[in-house]
């Protein structure tokens, strides 16, 4: 019953909270991995390593430990570069997160390029953070926000993009290349060939689509590209934003203190080199390095097998769920349009009910509006309860699922 790309027994053996139970004795079953996924302990042994070992600040002093620590660091930078396929590494910055990448485009890029009448465009099935930052941008610059519609199949409607383009005031397009509620994979190829003709910069929000898709930045011709650690096996407290060398040379710092700098006089400073510019204070220097275990160990199975396994995995959830009376699935139907995540709603028992009893069963799901309030909006509910996959996730784990959602219904007498 397993998928048959990957083996899960070895992989599963690498995630020790996996062997844990909730509610007594309910076997852990975790599908909220859009959140955030669990971590191997190559990735938890990384981090203690440090810790253990040679613990101590980076890019400072010439101490044996400093220089351990130093290295070990800058080696996560090479396998970020390697992992996106990105040619120069002083291009990868590191970052809190998604959220904090896109909000330092919105400050430093933003706050130089945006005036007032200036348009940026963003999708209705963004994340809150890729809405909040150019919703305040926009607002203090006096420019608007528009938004490309999504439609019922869970697609974006790219012609209004042409639109917006028309007007000639488009300055930046930005869009989630994978949807956390919907699982659509957007067309980016189609969005990024209409920006350039126009000459518009372009933001990829990659936090749902670098976990799970191989991702080329040679091919894929954007100016900006965001994602998050914690949701490809690594840790909280850490992300990176990809942009253009050009691009982050002309672009003034986010934050001001220690390393980002190259000479401080009482009124003025000059900056240090890319990436240190936009990396001010000592960052998190050990979740950067347990990053490093995370892209090693999905090299090791192959981005292309994390892909097929999903795919596996998802079309057998589909199938089951599209059987079970009164449920309403959202996102597209094709495979080759949509991930491993899948946001229901069943009759009208209220996700958050539904969630409580499928964790009552040892499944975690997420319910509410998974920050997309705006999608909310268009898909007229309040909320969804989510689905959502990973590498060491089986088939026999869903038939428990489908299992608990049966007695949900049972229960709610639906
Ligand atoms: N963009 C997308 C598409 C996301 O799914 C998320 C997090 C973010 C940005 C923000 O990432 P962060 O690491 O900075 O928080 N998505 C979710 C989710 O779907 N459930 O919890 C977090």
């Amino acid at each position: 019953m397993q998928t048959s790309v990957i083996n899960i027994e070895s992989i599963r053996n690498d995630f020790p909270i996996l062997k844990r139970k909730v509610h007594k004795d309910k076997q852990l079953i975790y599908f909220d991995n859009a959140a955030t996924s669990q971590k191997p302990i190559q990735v938890i042994e990384a981090i203690s390593d440090y810790y253990l070992n040679y613990n101590s600040n980076i890019h400072r002093a010439v101490h044996e430990l400093a220089e351990e620590a130093t290295a070990a660091y800058e080696t996560t930078r090479d396998k970020v570069a390697k992992f996106i396929n990105v040619k120069n590494r002083e291009e990868i910055v590191f970052v809190r997160g998604t959220t904090e990448a896109i909000n330092l485009v919105a400050y430093s890029w933003g706050r130089q390029n945006v005036y007032k009448d200036d348009i940026i465009v963003t999708t209705e099935y963004e994340h809150h953070s890729n809405i909040v930052p150019w919703q305040m941008l926009a607002k203090e610059k006096g420019a608007k926000l528009e938004y490309i519609g999504v439609d019922d199949k869970g697609e974006l409607i790219l012609d209004q993009l042409d639109g917006y383009l028309d007007t000639g005031r488009v300055k930046l397009v930005t869009f989630s290349q994978m949807s956390n509620v919907l699982g659509t994979i957007t067309n980016s190829d189609e969005i990024i060939k209409k920006c350039r003709k126009k000459g518009v910069k372009i933001l990829v929000d990659a936090a749902q689509s670098v976990p799970h898709l191989k991702v080329d930045l040679q091919k894929l011709d954007c100016d900006f590209f965001a994602f998050s650690a914690h949701k490809m096996l690594g840790p909280t407290g850490v992300g990176v934003l990809w942009a253009k060398k050009e691009l982050l040379e002309s672009m003034s710092p986010f934050n001001g203190g220690g390393d980002m700098i190259r000479e401080v006089h009482k009124y003025e400073t000059t900056w240090n080199d890319l990436p240190y510019k936009f990396e001010a204070g000592t960052p998190n220097i050990a979740d950067v390095i347990g990053f490093a275990a995370a892209m090693d160990y999905l090299e090791r199975i192959g981005m292309d097998k994390v892909r097929e396994h999903e795919i596996e995995l998802t079309k057998y959830a589909l199938d089951k769920l599209s059987q079970i009376k009164k449920i309403k699935l959202y996102g597209p139907n094709e495979m080759a349009k949509r991930g491993g995540v899948i946001s229901f709603n069943l009759g009208d028992i209220h996700p958050h009910d539904l969630a409580t009893i499928v964790d009552e069963d040892g499944v975690a799901i997420r319910s509410g509006h998974h920050c997309a309030q705006v999608l909310m909006e268009r898909l007229d509910v309040a909320a969804t309860s989510r689905a959502s996959f990973y590498i060491y996730n089986t088939k026999e784990e869903i038939d428990v699922f489908i299992k608990s959602l049966n007695r949900a219904k049972e229960l709610f007498r639906i």
